[in-house]
């Protein structure tokens, strides 16, 4: 069943959202593919594709490599309660926070939902780093080509800039 096939038939309203995935503590790659399993199972989101799982350096942080990777689900949920999602996924794999941008075993990212430009104390979309970073652009680009990111243009466009950031398909 399409995802179109479903709005069809239920009548409901969903959104299309883009999650980025990153982790470089513990087993980061074995982290990386279990929080897109538990993507999967969130009630009222649907995991449509997922990118290549990358290899990326640093970008302003300390610690080993990264492995990033960026999902895109289909979501009834509204975007806070989406963001409360993910967070369960990362305490899941006992996320911490000691410091700013510290290694970390699983980092999920609201990056995209719908076109919508939120701007709250505890949530911010598009994510306000997204054009900064190949380990996002470059699997979000993978997924969806032809994207926009509200605010900044075609994600295309972002690619040349990020260039120099180390970043390798697994
Ligand atoms: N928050 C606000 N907007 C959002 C959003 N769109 N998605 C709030 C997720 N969270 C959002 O996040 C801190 C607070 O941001 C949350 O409580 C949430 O309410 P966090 O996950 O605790 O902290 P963080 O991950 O350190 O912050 P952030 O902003 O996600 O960091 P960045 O800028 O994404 O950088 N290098 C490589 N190669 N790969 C990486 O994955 N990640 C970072 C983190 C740095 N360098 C990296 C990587
Ligand atoms: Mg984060």
């Amino acid at each position: 069943m399409s995802i179109t096939d479903r709005a069809d038939e239920g009548g409901f309203a969903f959104t299309i959202a883009y999650i980025g995935i990153g982790a470089n503590l513990g087993d980061a790659r074995a982290n990386v593919a279990d929080a897109i399993a538990r993507l999967q199972k969130v009630p009222g989101c649907t995991l449509m594709a997922t990118s290549r799982l990358y290899r990326t350096a640093p970008i302003d942080a300390g610690g080993d490599d990264y492995i990033n990777a960026v999902a895109r689900v289909a979501t009834t949920l509204p975007a806070h309660d989406l963001l409360q999602a993910l967070h369960g996924i990362e305490q899941a794999h006992g996320r911490e926070r000691p410091y700013r941008n510290a290694p970390r075993t699983l980092d999920l990212d609201l990056l995209l939902y719908g076109d919508a430009v939120i701007d709250s104390n505890d949530l911010t979309v598009p994510h306000p780093r997204i054009t900064e970073r190949a380990f996002v652009l470059v699997p979000l680009v993978e997924l969806a080509p032809a994207i926009h990111i509200p605010g900044r243009g075609a994600a295309q466009a972002c690619l040349p800039a990020v260039a120099d950031q180390g970043i390798t398909p697994l």
